[in-house]
């Protein structure tokens, strides 16, 4: 799981594992349970973080329209990494308990998805806070990672 700092990558791990949301981060920087800081300074080490990968969960603030083109930068950069080819790639557009955040038309714009024809992708909206969606997502990447595995 990857994608901009205070995207809520850290939030959603925590409530996947059932944990308070509403207390701070223990770590900025790596998180042993699935995702990695996001910091300009730490984007550096995500190359180093994975192996080769079935599936990349790519979190988005949908509330950070200041940072959609950079985070569409970051996102098609890392897509062309050896290591995650075929990878699945779940967008998650998170935040969306936030009124006036981004829509699915905006984040689909914003990251140009639809000029991705390298990787099998998915968007959802999700919230770290309310819970929504998040089993969604991750049983789609499951679902996803494991058809094509099935093909080799
Ligand atoms: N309203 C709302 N706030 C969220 C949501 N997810 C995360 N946040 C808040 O956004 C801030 C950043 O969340 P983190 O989970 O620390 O973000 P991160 O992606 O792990 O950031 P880095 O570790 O710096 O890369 C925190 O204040 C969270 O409480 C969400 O779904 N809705
Ligand atoms: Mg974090």
């Amino acid at each position: 799981m990857l994608g901009l700092d205070n995207a809520g990558k850290t939030t959603i791990v925590k409530k996947i594992m059932n944990e308070d949301v509403n207390t701070a981060s223990s770590s900025k920087q790596l998180s042993m349970r699935g995702d990695v800081g996001g910091q300009k300074t730490l984007r550096s080490y995500w190359r180093n973080y994975f192996e080769k990968t079935d599936a990349l969960i790519w979190v988005v603030d949908a509330t950070d329209r200041l940072r959609i083109d950079d985070c569409r930068d970051e996102l098609h950069g890392l897509l062309q990494e050896e290591r995650l080819s075929g990878a699945s790639l779940l967008v998650f557009a998170n935040k969306t308990d936030v009124q006036g955040c981004m829509d699915e038309t905006e984040i689909l714009q914003g990251l140009q998805l639809k000029a991705i024809r390298s990787h099998r992708w998915h968007v959802l909206r999700c919230s770290a806070i309310t819970g929504e969606n998040l089993r969604e997502g991750l049983a789609w990447v499951v679902e996803d990672a494991k058809a094509r595995l099935f093909l080799y």
